[in-house]
C-alpha cells in the first residue's frame, strides 16, 4: 500500500503527498526533521509536520523571495538571510550581480547538515567563499553590538504559528531591530505565508513593516507545495520602492522570475488589500 504524507490546511482541507521513501527521521532541539522523497516533487524538507521546501518546485519562491528585492537595490553587496538553513535562498542570492557577502543565519545546524546530505539541488551555496553560515536566532543575531550594515535583509523562516522558533521575528520588536541592521538605502523581505488559510500572520506582519519602514509593499507568486497556493511576501524598505524596480533585466535566467513578474507580482487581489496597510 502506498504511504501518504499529510499536511491539514484547515480544519476541512488537507493535502496529501504521495511517499516514496522516507529519506530521513529525526529531532533536534528546535524542532522535528524529516526529509521525505514524494513523487510529484523529489527530495522534501518537512520540519514539525509542515512540509517547508521541495525539489520540485522550491525555485518558485527562492527566486521570489532574492530577486525582487536584489533587482530593486541598486548595489545590494551585503545580504542577511535569517532562516533558510536549507540553502535553497542562498543559492539564488549568489546568483545574482553584486552581491559580495551573504551571512546566513540558522538557529538549527540540523536542517543545514539533513539538507547537505539529501536537498542535492539546493546546498551549493554552502560552498561558495562568499557566504558565511552562523548558527543563531535571528533575533538574538540582531541584537549583536558588532553586525554590520546590510543593504538587503531576507527571512526565511518557519511559519509564526504553533511552537515553532518563527514566531519571533513576526514581531514589532523583530522589525524594529531589522530597520536598525539595514543600511540607510537597505530594503527588507520576510514571507508572509499563503493568507487564503493564515490571513492575520500576513496581517499583523504587514502593519508593523509599514509602522517601521517607510515604504511597505506585499507580492505574492503561487506555490503548489503550500496550502492555499496563493502565497505572499511583506517588504519595508528606507528609500527604494520594490514595486518599481530599477534593475530587474540584470537579474539571472530563472524559472520563474522575469521582470513582468517582478511588477505583475505586486498586483493584489482586493480580499488581500483589505487586509493590509495602504501603500
Ligand atoms: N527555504 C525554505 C525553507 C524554510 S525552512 C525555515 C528555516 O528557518 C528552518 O530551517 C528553521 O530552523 C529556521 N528558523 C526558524 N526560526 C528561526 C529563528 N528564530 N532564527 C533563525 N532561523 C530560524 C521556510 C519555508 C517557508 C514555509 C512557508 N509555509
Amino acid at each position: 500500500m502506498a504511504l501518504w504524507f499529510s499536511e491539514q490546511a484547515s480544519d476541512g482541507h488537507r493535502l496529501e503527498w504521495k511517499i516514496q521513501k522516507m529519506l530521513y527521521s529525526g529531532q533536534s532541539p528546535y524542532q522535528t526533521i524529516e526529509v521525505l522523497d514524494t513523487e510529484a516533487f523529489g527530495p522534501s524538507l518537512v520540519l514539525d509536520g509542515i512540509m517547508q521546501t521541495t525539489t520540485g518546485d522550491e525555485f518558485i519562491y527562492h527566486e521570489m523571495l532574492a530577486w525582487v528585492p536584489l533587482a530593486t537595490h541598486p548595489h545590494p553587496e551585503r545580504v542577511l538571510i535569517i532562516g533558510g538553513g536549507d540553502g535553497g535562498l542562498a543559492r539564488d542570492v549568489l546568483r545574482s550581480p553584486d552581491v559580495k557577502e551573504v551571512h546566513l543565519v540558522e538557529i538549527d545546524p540540523l536542517v543545514v547538515e539533513v539538507s547537505r546530505t539529501y536537498l542535492h539541488r539546493h546546498v551549493a551555496a554552502f560552498d561558495d567563499p562568499r557566504l558565511s553560515l552562523i548558527t543563531a536566532d535571528g533575533m538574538e543575531y540582531l541584537k549583536r553590538p558588532d553586525i554590520p550594515a546590510y543593504d538587503v535583509i531576507l527571512v526565511d523562516s518557519t511559519d509564526p504559528e504553533g511552537t515553532g522558533p518563527g514566531a519571533v521575528l513576526y514581531t514589532p520588536a523583530f522589525h524594529q531591530r531589522v530597520f536598525s541592521a539595514l543600511a540607510p538605502d537597505g530594503l527588507y523581505v520576510q514571507q508572509t505565508g499563503t493568507p487564503i488559510y493564515n490571513p492575520e500572520v500576513l496581517k499583523e506582519a504587514s502593519h508593523s513593516v509599514a509602522e517601521i519602514f517607510p515604504l511597505c509593499r506585499v507580492y505574492w507568486c503561487s506555490v503548489p507545495t503550500y496550502p492555499g497556493g496563493f502565497f505572499t511576501f511583506t517588504s519595508g524598505s528606507k528609500v527604494h520602492d520594490l514595486a518599481r524596480p530599477s534593475r530587474t533585466a540584470s537579474m539571472p535566467q530563472g524559472e520563474w522570475y522575469t521582470p513582468e513578474i517582478h511588477r505583475a507580482a505586486f498586483a493584489l487581489p482586493p480580499m488581500i488589500e483589505r487586509l493590509i496597510p495602504p501603500s
